[in-house]
Parts: structure tokens; sequence; C-alpha cells
């Protein structure tokens, strides 16, 4: 229900910032509950990650067909997906027919950035402010932020010096990029970095790649979908919802069920072969590769092989072969002709743990001993995962506390989806909960749903405004810590700790129980009353007009 705009503020019933798979699920749920929303983008288009991540290669690591919206079979059946594994292009052209087919643009302002939020406790709403000098009060406020859309640029002394082109493959321009014949050096080696190399190489006259730490990567086994793959799945799409839903991973995949230790070597190794073959990613064939660091190291001694089969210069061999940190506890990637471009002659690898980064200049990089002239630098250095796309908003809950200082030891939620502190503020996916450890989409649609949930309960209940405890946030994050601790994610520097980003504070991010038991303790949480919240009755000033506090709830 839109209502009066005193003041030149607007007035909603719900802000969601961000427009990418979150924000659009949650703006289309929010108006089925009528609820009168409205979308900050940063963007100028819908797509949130897939919308900035352009760079030539950027692939989705989850199966097409299984990373997607789930809410809408009709969806489903009419959209088709054309490879395994969808590049950017396919993914942000179904996000941007999502938009179309559920007519959402009318409530999206693009090129619109939040910068404050603000918790108003006489009126118990948000005041949300824009970069553009918009306001807008609302009774909820939905961060819909993305846990990896805050690109993260390195500090490397003198990178604003380099006369040549600068780009992050976050930031990736929308014009076309051409690095024929150009000098081009990569300085990265995560999943963007190892998706652009091989592509980049292609035209290229010369690749340098800055390494600080080797990946483990895998064949993606990327393919075209052929009709008859399709209309298999989509013959039983239902099916593999319902087991995608309850799955650890948010994938239709039966969890493993034996011990990599409890399989005799040669046929441990015939199944890792049978799934390198077959592009499976190697963390699925065993139940303790995440756990024991004895069955981890059969996986990462096998990548590592692997490695030194397929590049023919032994100490390029070596310098990829990742050895310091378990297999899969920093992201696994899937790649096309990685290991292989290692073989080409105008690809060159530095290792950045021999000769560090001095600087960047006029003409290129200067690490230890040795400069290399360059045309184009590209970052390939991440994000501040998780926090950082929070941690750009001024976040202020009640009696003035912000949460960036309430999260400065690192970030405590409940259930990943609320802040003690923060009534009515909701994060999608936020820290807390098993969102990158899982098929987004279908993390992203379990938030939104029960919070749908959580909304209607409010309404029907004539609360104005849910607040997470304290007491049960503190249960919460011991649990999400517990939990991590009893895997190997721990032990590495990885961006779910907060270790790439300096100064951030190392604590495990993600819940690592798997998306099926997440389910089944929020449904129990609200099968409970919403243990775990407090609740407020609406502003005796409002309380008597409880359609336009709410908005009307659809049938
Ligand atoms: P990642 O996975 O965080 O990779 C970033 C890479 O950049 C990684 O190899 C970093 O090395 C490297 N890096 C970062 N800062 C520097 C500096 N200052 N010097 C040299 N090298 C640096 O980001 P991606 O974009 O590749 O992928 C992010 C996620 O997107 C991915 O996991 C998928 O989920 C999709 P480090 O390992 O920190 O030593």
């Amino acid at each position: 229900m839109r209502q009066p705009q005193p003041d030149g503020v607007l007035v909603r019933d719900i802000v969601i910032v961000g427009a990418g798979f979150a924000g659009l699920y949650m703006l289309h749920k929010s108006r089925g509950l009528g609820l009168d929303a409205v979308v900050f983008e940063r963007g100028s288009g819908v797509g949130g990650t897939w919308y900035w991540n352009r760079y030539p290669g950027a692939r989705c690591d989850a199966p097409s067909l299984d990373y997607c919206y789930s809410f809408s079979p009709e969806l489903e059946q009419e959209w088709t997906w054309t490879e395994r594994y969808a590049a950017q292009p396919e993914i942000l052209a179904y996000l941007e027919h999502v938009a179309d087919r559920f007519d959402l643009r009318s409530d999206i302002r693009f090129d619109t950035t939040v910068t404050a939020a603000e918790w108003l406790p006489d009126e118990e709403r948000w005041r949300i402010r824009t970069d553009r000098g918009e306001e807008v009060t609302a009774r909820y406020c939905v961060m819909a932020t993305g846990c990896l859309s805050a690109p993260r640029l390195p500090d490397i002394d003198g990178i604003g010096d380099f006369r040549g082109e600068v780009l992050h493959t976050g930031l990736w321009p929308k014009e076309p990029v051409d690095f024929a014949g150009k000098r081009v050096g990569i300085i990265g080696t995560g999943s963007s970095g190892i998706q652009l190399t091989p592509i980049a190489a292609q035209t290229a006259a010369e690749v340098i790649v800055f390494q600080r730490t080797p990946v483990y990567t895998i064949p993606a086994r990327n393919h075209p979908l052929s009709p008859d793959e399709v209309a298999t799945v989509k013959a039983s799409y239902r099916q593999r919802r319902e087991l995608s839903r309850m799955s650890p991973s948010g994938l239709p995949v039966a969890v493993a069920e034996r011990s990599a230790l409890e399989v005799p070597d040669d046929e441990r190794t015939a199944i890792y072969e049978q799934g390198w073959v077959d592009g499976v990613p190697i963390l699925f064939h065993f139940n303790d590769l995440l756990v024991d660091r004895a069955a981890n190291d059969t996986a990462a001694e096998f990548i590592r092989r692997k490695v030194r089969e397929i590049v023919r210069d032994p100490d390029r061999a070596s310098i990829l072969s990742a050895h310091n940190y378990p297999i899969g506890t920093k992201r696994l990637t899937l790649d096309t002709d990685y290991y292989e471009t290692f073989n080409r002659d105008n690809v060159s690898l530095v290792d950045l743990g021999r000769t560090p980064i001095v600087a960047v200049n006029k003409t290129g990089v200067q690490v230890q001993g040795k400069h290399y002239d360059l045309d184009m630098v590209v970052l390939a250095t991440g994000f501040d995962a998780m926090t950082g796309a929070l941690d750009r908003i001024d976040v202020i809950g009640e009696d003035g506390i912000r949460l960036r200082e309430c999260w400065s030891a690192g970030p405590r939620t409940y259930l990943g989806i609320a802040v003690a502190g923060f009534p009515n503020l909701f994060l999608i996916t936020g820290p807390g909960s098993p969102s990158v450890l899982t098929n987004m989409p279908l993390s992203i649609e379990q938030h939104v749903e029960w919070l749908a949930g959580l909304f209607t309960y409010l309404r029907e209940n004539k609360l104005a405004a849910a607040r997470a405890t304290t007491a049960a946030q503190d249960k919460w994050v011991d649990m999400v810590n517990h939990a991590a601790a009893l895997t190997l994610f721990p032990t590495a520097a990885s961006w779910y700790m907060g270790a790439n980003v300096p100064g951030k504070p190392r604590v495990f991010m993600p819940f690592v129980g798997g998306l099926g038991t997440y389910r089944q303790i929020c449904d129990d949480v609200a099968a409970d009353g919403y243990e775990g919240f407090e609740f407020e009755s609406p502003p005796v000033h409002l309380a008597e007009d409880q359609a336009s506090y709410h908005g009307p709830l659809a049938p």
C-alpha cells in the first residue's frame, strides 16, 4: 500500500538494498504479501554480482540447472540453460528475464547507493539515505547486499601511477576489453584469476600471472546442454529441488557416506581419476575431506600430481602446486584449461612467495629483483567478503550503536539473518548462515521465504518490530564457531575467515552445518513462535491504523 510522503521523504513498508538474486526475490515476495517495497541498487541494471563481474571467462561454478530460482515452476520450465555451467552473460540475461517476467523494475531505483540506515525508535521504522539525496522510511530494511559484492583493491604502492589500464575483475567495464597484442599482468589466482587467465592468454602478446597463493582447481568439463539433458531435468525438477533444499550444499547431490581413508589407495585414486574426467568437484567423493587432514591430503596430493602431469616445466608445476593449506578450505575452483595455459610460450608465472610485489610504477609491476613491463594490470584480488558491502553502509541501530562497531571483532548475528540491537533489519545470506558454502539461489530463497513467514506473523499478531535477543545471538555465534572448529576450514587464510583483508578479524563467517540442517533449525525457530526474538507493539499513535502500518497482506 503506497503511503503519504511527508516532507519529500518516501514512506514504504520495506526497503530492500540490492537487486541481485536476493533483492529480486525479496521484492517479488514482498509484493505478494501486500508490502509496498522499494529496492535501491548501485548498478544500472539488475544482477548484483553478475552485473559487475563481466570479465571474460566469468562463469558460475554451480550447475546452471540448479543455480537458478526454484520458487516458480513456470519460470523453471520456460527458461532453458544452454551450458552445464552458465557464463556471466547468460546468468545476467536470466535475471533480466526474471525482472521483466515478474514486472520488478518499476520498484527498483538503479544507480543509487544506500549510504546510511538508521533505526528511529519513536516511529519503529528505518530511515534509509542514498547517495542521490533520497530519504525513505520503512518498517523493514532488508540487506540483500550479497556476499561477494565489495571488490577489494589491494594496497600496492604506486598503483595509481601506472600509465596503462588497471581493471578489477569485480568492476569490469561493460565495453569489450581487448587483450590483443598487449602485455597483461594478472594479480590474483582465485576463481576470477583462474577463469580469466586462459582466455586472456589466447590473444594477449604476453600474460604474466602474479601468484601469492596457489589454488587447487579442477576441470569444470563445461559443455553445451543437450535438449535431452534439459528435458530430463525439467521433467523431474520438483524432486530435484526437494533433494537440493534438504541437502548440505543446496545441490541435488547425495551426501558421501565413506571416509577417504577406509578405501584402498588404488580404488580411491580411481574414484578421483573418474571425477577428474567427469568434472565432479573432488570434495563430493568422501565424507571426511573437510574434517580430517589425512583424508584431505589424499585429495590434495591427487591435484598436485595432476599439476605435475599437465605442466611441463617442473619449476612452474611446483609453484602452481598448493600445499600450505588443506584443499577446499579456500574456495575450490573449477577451471577450463588453467594449468594447461602455463605450457604456453606467452604465459609467465611469478611466485610472489619468493619475490613479492614491491610496487607498481608507470610502466609495470616491480617485484623483488625484477621489473615487468605491462600494458594492462588486472586485479583479480577478490572481495571484502560477507561483511564488506554492509560495512560500507552506516547502519545505526538502537541507542545509536553502529553495526560496524558491533562487528569490530567479527560479525555476530542470529541465524545469519538478524542482529541484536537492530530491530527489523534483516540480512539475506548474512554471516552465520550457510550462504557461500551452498548453492546461493536456494539459500537465498530459504531466507526470503522465512522472512515472509516472519512478516506474516508480525502482521497477524499486530506487532511492529522483531528484535533478535543478545542471548539467542550469542548462542548462535557459539554454534557457528563450534561447527567450524570441527572442520579444517579455520586452518586456512581464506576470505571465509576474513583473512584476505588486512586488519579484518579472523572469524569463520559461514555456518558449515549445511542448508538442509539450517533450514530445519530456522523452521523450528518459527514453529516456536520465533524463539530468540523479542517483539514490540506498534507505537501508540500508529497502533490504531494497522492497514497503513503494515500494509495489507494478500489473501
Ligand atoms: P579470491 O578467491 O579472494 O582470490 C583473490 C586472489 O587475489 C587470491 O589469489 C589472493 O591471494 C590474491 N591477492 C589478493 N590481494 C593480493 C595482493 N595484494 N597481492 C597479490 N595477490 C593478491 O577472489 P576471486 O574474485 O577470485 O573469487 C571470489 C569468489 O567469487 C570465489 O571464491 C567464488 O566464490 C566466486 P591470497 O590467496 O589471498 O594469498
